[in-house]
Order: structure tokens, then sequence, then C-alpha cells
């Protein structure tokens, strides 16, 4: 049996995030992977995978977060969002709304509101631009905890925001004094 797509849709996401050697490739300045070479790669690693371009295209297709994009021609893919390893994925700046949300787990409370948010092991803090997009990305972590992110304050103090091709909000940091814990 070969791996499900689902499968095959996490290990890309440790590719093209985390570990490109994973699939003994790697990956340039901007992120993106040589799709013959990761499909090569891919299939390599494991003898049970076994993904082709067809499958390839239809993972990022109907990737329900929209990860994956590829270039123009297809010949290059990368992760939209989600890196561990420094690439520059060329995030477009743009001034967000009043009011941005983080979902994470209550566990994390005590030293979010000391420390407020980092990245931990991602490049960038994510937050989302609505309520019930964060409640998703929070319960991941067990009990959710909420807060609110005063964006625009944030803005007005020279904090840079990014906003990923599929939606998600991304900043550097969100120290405390910026940060509504919603009870
Ligand atoms: C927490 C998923 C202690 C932070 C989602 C979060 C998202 C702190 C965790 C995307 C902290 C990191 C990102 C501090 C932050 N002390 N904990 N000072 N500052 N944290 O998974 O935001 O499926 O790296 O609250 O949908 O949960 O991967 O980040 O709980 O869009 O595409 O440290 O990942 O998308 O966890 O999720 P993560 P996240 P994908």
């Amino acid at each position: 049996m070969g791996r499900s797509l689902q499968e095959l849709s996490k290990f890309l996401s440790l590719i093209l995030r985390h570990k490109p050697s994973a699939a003994n490739i790697e990956l340039d300045e901007h992120g993106w992977a040589n799709v013959q070479e990761l499909i090569a790669g891919i299939n390599q690693a494991d003898q049970n995978n076994n993904i082709d371009i067809e499958k390839l295209e239809e993972i990022v297709r109907t990737d329900n977060k929209q990860r994956y994009s590829f270039n123009e021609d297809r010949t290059l893919i990368r992760a939209n969002q989600g890196h561990s390893i420094p690439v520059d994925v060329e995030l477009e700046e743009v001034e967000p709304p009043e009011y941005l949300w983080h979902g994470t787990g209550q566990k994390f409370m005590e030293s979010i509101d000391n420390e407020g948010l980092v990245p931990k092991s991602r490049l960038y803090v994510h937050l989302s631009g609505d309520e019930e997009t964060a409640i998703n990305v929070g319960k991941r972590h067990g009990k959710l905890l909420m807060y609110k992110v005063l964006s625009g304050k944030m803005v007005e103090d020279g904090y840079k925001f990014y906003r990923s091709v599929n939606g998600v909000w991304l900043t550097k940091k969100v120290p405390a004094e910026y940060l509504e814990k919603q009870e």
C-alpha cells in the first residue's frame, strides 16, 4: 500500500518548511524546491512513497490551508509560510486591521503573559484575522487560550506585519503590552 495523500502532504510540509534534507534536496533562498528533484527525492526517501506530478498537484490544489504554491511554469514549489529554516518567501508587508487574534494553549499562559508572543521554532508569530481561525489554531495546543492582539497600536509603534498568500498574518514578535487575554 502506498502512502495516502494526507501522509504525503505531511511529509511535504516537513521537507519544504523544516528539513529539505529528508528528501535529499535543497531549497533556494526564497524557499523554492525543484519539482522534479522533489518528486524523485520523496520517492527515494521511502519505498512506500509513490508520488508523481499529478498527486503533487492534487495536494497543492486541495490543501485545506493552501500551504503550498507552484511558480508560474510549475517547475518549482514552496511552502507559503510556516518555515523554521531561514528562507525569504518574499512576504508582502500589509497594514493589518485594528485587531488580530492568536489562539494558543492555556499551558503557555504564564510564559506568554511574561514575554509576549515569540516565534518559537518558526520564523514568525502566526496571527489570525478572525476568531474562528484562531480557535482552530489554538485547539491544537490543548485547552484553548485566546489573545486579542492590538495590531493597530503595534503599527503606530513601528511594528511590521506581513500576510502570507494564504491569509495568515505574520510578525516577528508581539510584546505582552499589545495582548488582551480573552476570558
Ligand atoms: C506559543 C498551523 C510560551 C504559541 C496553524 C503557539 C498556524 C509561546 C506555540 C501555524 C510563547 C508555537 C502556526 C511564549 C508563543 N511562551 N509559548 N512566550 N510565544 N508561544 O505551531 O501559532 O498546519 O509554531 O502561542 O494553523 O500554533 O502548520 O504556532 O501555541 O497557522 O500550516 O508557541 O501552524 O498551520 O506553536 O501555529 P506553532 P501556532 P499549519
